[in-house]
């Protein structure tokens, strides 16, 4: 209810306040040596939440040397592949035991609405959890049929073993699942970790940490660097990490390929989008439009997957975008602890800028207006921004080719469909597509044509543990989730033994 939510946000708060938040390192909670803190600010109301300390260069390598130690501690190396899987499961159980708490500290420190965040990112990460919780007694190498040249009797094996200490690097806009599609794959694999939340979101990857330790995660296994780019910087500098995953903006994804030749440090990315939603003239528009509003809507658009290029054919394009429209108008806009609100503020007033002026830049270039671009009335210093429709997109703006990673549509319409694909195609990015069609034959066609990573028919960003998840072109290297999330934190060794 909006009692318990606010009453647990105010608990939270005065928690939080006196001390700086610290750093994690080697399981204690520690200030940065430069003595340097920052504000975490709720984008609800503008104000400070509460000071954290600002990690360093000096700080991540204290966290790289305790990640390290860890590596080789009997306690974390020598556990068994049951128990690996049942601490995974118990920091599931403490984040579910904690749920309420989390959503709430989500909301305050990122302004998504506490309600959905509890489905989407908490349960979400129990899952993830309890996904990755199940490879270690799973995840195996394979016996090989080679042919030596001398005619030896050879066997052949591989087996896995731990990447080593990866530096996680995260973004703002789904700070608990982010850190848990990271963290939970590479502990199943026998790895240690450094994680490095976004500045602007800090708060719920220090409590994920501190429940690892409660499940009974070896103090090193899994510290947590709050601070900004410099630090994220310093550990993809850092000698003593193996491997940097990273999520976030592609411009820092090819600083972290540039940073991290020092030791050849395997790089796996997940970048921006600007994802395609194609409707046939065939389609269902009211799932259509209820999807596709969702699917730029939801978050306040700052989803790397949102479907922010729509592609709708000429003889429903109208019809469609009314129904767009019309589902953007029934979004309850405000602070995100109140249960009746699904649309909550952008993260920082920074990103309200950006968004702002696309929608700007859009209109400049000769898009129309169709709801939107501004700040709601009556919802005081927040970093509110109405859900936006730009019509009669051309190919060539900036708002068809950039990320605005905001609550912002940029409409298109089309009746060639070789074009179609052209255009679909037609962008630095490859992450997602979504396409709207009752014809099979054009929903398979399609579903090869289209350049991205994931393709969705008749639905949108649905995501599970099980499938694979990253992007073709400059929307990443690498995919999460899956057999593919083990392999990325892992190397794998060919065994030769000569039994001749
Ligand atoms: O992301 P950054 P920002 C896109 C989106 C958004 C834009 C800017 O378009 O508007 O990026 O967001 C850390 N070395 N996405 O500036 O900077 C940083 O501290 C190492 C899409 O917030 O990429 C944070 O922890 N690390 C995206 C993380 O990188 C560095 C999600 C992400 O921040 C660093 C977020 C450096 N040099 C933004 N500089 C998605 N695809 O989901 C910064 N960081």
């Amino acid at each position: 209810t909006a009692g318990d939510a606010y009453s647990i946000a105010s608990r939270l708060e005065a928690g939080l306040k006196g001390a700086p938040r610290g750093l994690l390192i080697d399981g204690k909670s520690v200030q940065a040596v430069s003595g340097k803190t920052f504000a975490t600010l709720n984008p609800a109301t503008g104000k400070e939440i509460c000071q954290v300390a600002e990690g360093g260069a000096a700080d991540v390598d204290l966290a790289v040397q305790a990640a390290r130690r860890a590596l080789t501690n009997p306690a974390w190396c020598n556990m068994s592949a049951v128990d690996r899987s049942l601490v995974l499961n118990r920091l599931a159980d403490l984040i579910e035991r904690d749920a309420q708490e989390l959503a709430v500290l989500e909301c305050i420190d990122n302004g998504k609405p506490a309600t959905l965040t509890k489905v989407v990112e908490i349960e979400g990460s129990i899952k993830t959890f309890r996904y990755f919780a199940g490879w270690p007694t799973k995840f195996g190498g394979e016996t090989l049929p080679v042919s030596p040249r001398s005619g030896a009797k050879i066997l052949n094996y591989t087996v896995r073993e731990p990447v080593g200490v990866c530096g996680l690097i995260v973004p703002w806009n789904y700070p608990m699942s982010m850190a848990a599609w990271k963290v939970a794959p590479a502990l199943a694999a026998g790895c240690t970790v450094v994680l490095k939340p976004a500045e602007q979101t800090p708060l719920t990857a220090l409590r994920l940490a501190e429940l690892a330790l409660e499940a009974g995660i070896p103090a090193g296994v899994f510290n947590v660097i709050t601070g900004f780019g410099e630090a994220g910087a310093a550990l993809v500098d850092h000698p003593g990490v193996d491997k940097v995953a990273f999520t976030g903006s592609t411009e820092v994804g090819k600083a972290i390929v540039r940073g991290s030749t020092g030791n050849l440090k395997k790089v796996s990315l997940e970048l921006g989008g600007k994802s395609p939603q194609i409707v046939l003239p065939d389609a269902d528009l009211d799932a259509a439009a209820a999807s596709i509003a969702a699917g730029i809507f939801f978050n306040q658009g700052q989803t790397c997957t949102a479907g922010s290029r729509l592609y709708a054919h000429a003889s429903i394009h109208d019809d469609l975008l009314g129904r767009i429209a019309d589902h953007a108008a029934k979004l309850t806009i405000g602070n995100g602890l109140d249960p009746s609100v699904n649309f909550g503020p952008l993260v920082s007033e920074e990103q309200w800028d950006r968004v702002s002026s696309y929608v700007e830049i859009g209109q400049r270039e000769g898009a129309e207006l169709v709801c939107g671009g501004a700040r709601p009335n009556g919802l005081g210093d927040g970093f509110f921004f109405q859900p936006t429709i730009l019509a009669n997109a051309g190919r060539d703006m900036r708002i068809v080719r950039e990320e605005i990673f905001g609550p912002v549509l940029s409409a298109l319409s089309w009746s060639d469909p070789e074009d179609l694909v052209a255009q679909a195609n037609d962008s630095d990015f490859g992450l997602s597509a979504g396409i709207w069609t009752n014809d099979l034959k054009q929903a398979h066609r399609l579903a090869g044509a289209v350049k991205a990573g994931t393709v969705w028919v008749n639905c949108f960003n649905l995501v599970d543990n099980a499938t694979p998840f990253g992007g073709f072109k400059q929307s990443g290297w690498g995919r999460e989730h899956g057999r593919q999330a083990m392999e990325l934190y892992s190397e794998v060794k060919s065994i030769w033994v000569n039994l001749s």
